[in-house]
């Protein structure tokens, strides 16, 4: 589907069936996130249709996101500073525990903030031009947009304290290692996986997707009595679903398909 962009449109979304794809569209400034672009991609996803089972998310130009703007710090106060890592928290939240899980197709720098918006995202592709980084002690500064949250659950404190303080650049096939990507793939394909990995989510039931969005991350924090008995509710809910009992029954009289190997 074809669309006019105007200049104000930070990011961009087109809607293909039950397949939305979001993108940061501020090439000329490597896609870096200023608190307009921020608003807009919130927008975005909280207007997304009831038809939208699945969103990608990728970066238009030859990055993925080049993190926060920095034109945004040069007078800002730390108060200030506060209330937009508050902004960002509050985004990227909303698609965390969204309705629609979202995949990420990078490519190019994903560094700083950037890293921390991917991060956020549910499934990550990696082109194998892409590069991560946290350049925050080279610019003064520290992560703000909740990477220290976030990227240090992904691949621990040690490994974000080691980038953070030599500013070292992790490479595609090195961030799939590591856990800041899922999937690597040449150049040029990652979108084609993002569709085939989006249609396979989105053939899912909803509430089981709804429980891996929002149950899992919850179960991952609490102590193991309180996530397991989450679990047990959680597990209870989906299958007493009408949905469950026909995929369920579907799989015993061979309508559905087998797990296959690969
Ligand atoms: C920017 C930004 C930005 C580019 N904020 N304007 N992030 C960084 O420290 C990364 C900074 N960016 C870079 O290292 C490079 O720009 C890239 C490796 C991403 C891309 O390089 P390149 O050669 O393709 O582009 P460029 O020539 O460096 O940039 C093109 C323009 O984008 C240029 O502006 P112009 O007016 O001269 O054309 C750049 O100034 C502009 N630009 N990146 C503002 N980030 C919530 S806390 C999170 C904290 C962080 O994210 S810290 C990490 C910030």
């Amino acid at each position: 589907m074809s669309q006019k962009v105007s200049d104000d449109q930070l990011v961009t979304l087109e809607i293909d069936e039950a397949v939305a794809t979001i993108t940061l569209n501020r090439p000329q400034k490597r896609n870096a996130l200023s608190l307009g672009l921020i608003d807009q991609l919130q927008s975005i996803f909280a207007s997304l249709p009831a038809s939208v089972k699945v969103a990608i998310l990728t970066g238009a130009g030859d990055h993925f996101c080049a993190g926060l703007d920095l034109s945004e710090l040069t007078e800002s106060t730390s108060a200030e500073g506060i209330q937009a890592s508050m902004v960002w928290y509050e985004a990227f939240r909303r698609i965390q525990f969204g309705r629609v899980p979202v995949i990420a197709v990078m490519h190019g720098a994903v560094v700083g903030g950037g890293l921390e918006l991917a991060s956020t995202l549910h499934i990550r592709i990696a082109e194998d031009d892409a590069y991560f980084a946290l350049p925050e002690g080279q610019r003064g500064i520290f992560l703000g947009g909740s990477g220290s949250v976030r990227i240090t659950k992904l691949i621990g404190f040690s490994r974000v304290t080691d980038m953070m303080l030599t500013g070292r650049v992790v490479s595609a096939e090195e961030g799939e290692r590591i856990g800041l990507a899922h999937y690597v793939t040449p150049k040029g394909q990652g979108m084609a996986l993002a569709r085939e990995l989006a249609e396979r989510v989105a053939s899912n039931a909803p509430l089981s997707n709804f429980a891996i969005l929002n149950a899992l991350p919850l179960i991952a924090e609490q102590p193991m009595s309180h996530g397991l008995f989450t679990e047990s509710l959680m597990a209870a809910v989906t299958q007493g679903d009408p949905e469950a009992k026909e995929r369920v029954n579907a799989f015993l009289q061979k309508r559905a398909s087998k797990v296959a190997p690969v």
